[in-house]
């Protein structure tokens, strides 16, 4: 690097060393022509100083050299000269060979035709060299080089984060493209990504996660959010689920039923005028609460200590199935849509707005829908939409394709809940402020990635197929498009499931 120009205090920075590190070693390399390499553990290395300085000019005077062609030049060069067989054989390749080895099994040994031998030189010298033109090819982020690690980095605001990703990815795409052209392997596995900055603003970022919220779980690679979903898949795992469908569908119902109230409590936090602040909390402290908490008491105390019974229940295919709602078709839609789709008689139950105050206390959360199966009762619309899907064979067919339709459904819910805090505001100017935001940011926030699962599952939200996750999108679509009636004209993939949900039910009623 002397040579070829750069600063001692250049070259410090590049090898991670310090100045006088480098200069005592170019002082040697200047007298002597020597250079000395720390004694590794590894293999003991089998090139003499000056074969090592041979193969070095031969590296350098094309940087887009392989090992085999140095390796034919080097032998070239050698002409009369004796060489070492057993090194240029190994320079060459053509000798060496790996087997593999599983559980004490051993395969059959295989020559291998590319790669650097390790314990050479040249795995770092070329690593060196190539690596070092990569800066060239950034067009929007910095770069550092050190020993065997290249950093490339990128400063952003928190604002513009779609914009830093779409420019950090393409840097990456342009040194994935020249790396492959060279035979080098941009591996993920030993590639990681570290952000920098202030906690306030890496809160705000929606980098690694679908739609921007924590937890996310990741498996294998793959990534999905929502917590609720993410607990059933791995209640699963642990075996902490029900014996058959009845029993799941009580557990759902219990852990929607508490995220109701997290979600009813949690506006408090969210409150940011002090006075509707104070209110809201002495309305949770002396009804909500209490309204909640008694009633999970109750069903506690009857079930021994625990919120769900674990009764074992049989299906039966005759079962006399009610489906109580109000005369819309809100959260019963999805539900009645899946019974129908299943062609499963049921009795559609609509309460009046007039009759629902007398009816209301007899209910297990005081809300509706509820759902009844000969003497079972089941409250909590999306518990009992996953049970009636499960059904009517639109469900996943293992855990983790179960948890890819609850992570959208539960996606959908978060900004269906966000639409309904719209429809139930009463206060005009807190109604248009929050009208601004759902229509500037959250609902394309939402769609727009809602959009893109549908247009790499074919025109579905999940799995490339219909599953009860599209139906019950479709179902609450209504609500949803009065707030955001251009939804279809924006979000062609999304307009591709109405469709298809469409066209398949068409069919079925
Ligand atoms: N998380 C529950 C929410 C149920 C709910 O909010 N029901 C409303 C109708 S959409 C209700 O019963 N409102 C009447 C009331 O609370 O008095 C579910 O999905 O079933």
């Amino acid at each position: 690097m002397r040579e070829a120009g750069l600063s001692l205090r250049e070259i410090a920075h590049r090898v991670n060393r310090n100045v006088s590190t480098v200069l005592r070693c170019w002082s040697k390399w200047s007298e002597e022509g020597v250079q000395h390499r720390r004694r590794g553990s590894g293999r003991p290395r089998r090139t003499t100083d000056r074969e090592e300085r041979r193969l070095r000019l031969l590296a350098t005077r094309d940087r887009f050299s392989t090992t085999r062609s140095i390796a034919n030049d080097w032998m070239r060069a050698q002409n009369e000269e004796e060489i070492d067989q057993d090194m240029i054989n190994e320079l060459d390749g053509n000798n060496r060979q790996q087997c593999v080895v599983i559980d004490q099994q051993r395969s059959s040994f295989r020559p291998i035709r590319a790669g650097v031998p390790q314990g050479s030189i040249l795995g770092p010298l070329l690593y060196s060299i190539y690596t070092s033109t990569f800066a060239k090819y950034l067009k929007f982020t910095n770069c550092h080089f050190y020993a065997a690690d290249t950093q490339i980095y990128y400063s952003f605001f928190p604002t513009n984060v779609e914009r830093a990703c779409e420019e950090m990815n393409n840097d990456i795409e342009r040194l994935h493209t020249i790396a492959t052209k060279h035979s080098l392997c941009l591996n993920p596995t030993k590639t990681d990504l570290i952000l920098f900055g202030p906690k306030r603003y890496r809160m705000d970022l929606t980098l690694p996660m679908p739609f921007g919220t924590l937890p996310i779980y990741e498996e294998n690679g793959k990534i999905v959010s929502q917590s609720v979903a993410i607990a059933r898949y791995v209640a699963k795992k642990v075996g902490l689920t029900g014996d058959n469908n009845w029993e799941d569908l009580e557990i759902d119902a219990m852990v929607d039923t508490i995220n109701d109230l997290r979600i009813k409590l949690s506006g408090i936090y969210e409150e940011k005028n002090e006075k509707r602040k104070q209110d809201l909390k002495t309305t949770h402290l002396t009804e909500t609460i209490p309204f909640y908490l008694e009633r999970l008491n109750n069903i506690a105390e009857k079930n021994g200590g625990f919120l769900v019974a674990g009764k074992c229940f049989v299906l039966d295919m005759a079962s006399l199935i009610k489906l109580t709602y109000f005369d819309i078709k809100g959260l019963a839609e999805p539900i009645r849509l899946l019974l129908k789709y299943g062609q499963i008689e049921f009795e559609d139950i609509r309460i009046s707005k007039e009759d629902w105050p007398e009816q209301k206390p007899s209910k297990p959360f005081g809300q509706l829908p509820i759902y009844q199966e000969n003497d079972k009762l089941a409250w909590q619309s999306t518990a009992i939409c996953r049970y009636v899907a499960k059904k009517v064979k639109l469900a996943g067919s293992n855990d983790w394709e179960d948890l890819e339709i609850d992570a959208v459904v539960d996606t959908y819910r978060d900004l269906n809940h966000k639409v309904g805090e719209y429809n139930r505001e009463t206060n005009s100017e807190r109604k248009q402020q929050l009208k601004e935001s759902l229509l500037n940011e959250t609902i394309p926030f939402y769609l727009k990635r809602l959009d893109n699962i549908a247009k790499e599952n074919n025109g579905y939200l999940a799995l490339k197929k219909l599953t009860w996750a599209d139906i019950y999108f479709y179902a609450l679509l209504e609500r949803f498009a009065q707030v955001y009636p251009q939804i279809f004209v924006e979000y062609i993939n999304l307009a591709r499931v109405r469709k298809n949900v469409h066209i398949i039910l068409q069919k079925c009623i």
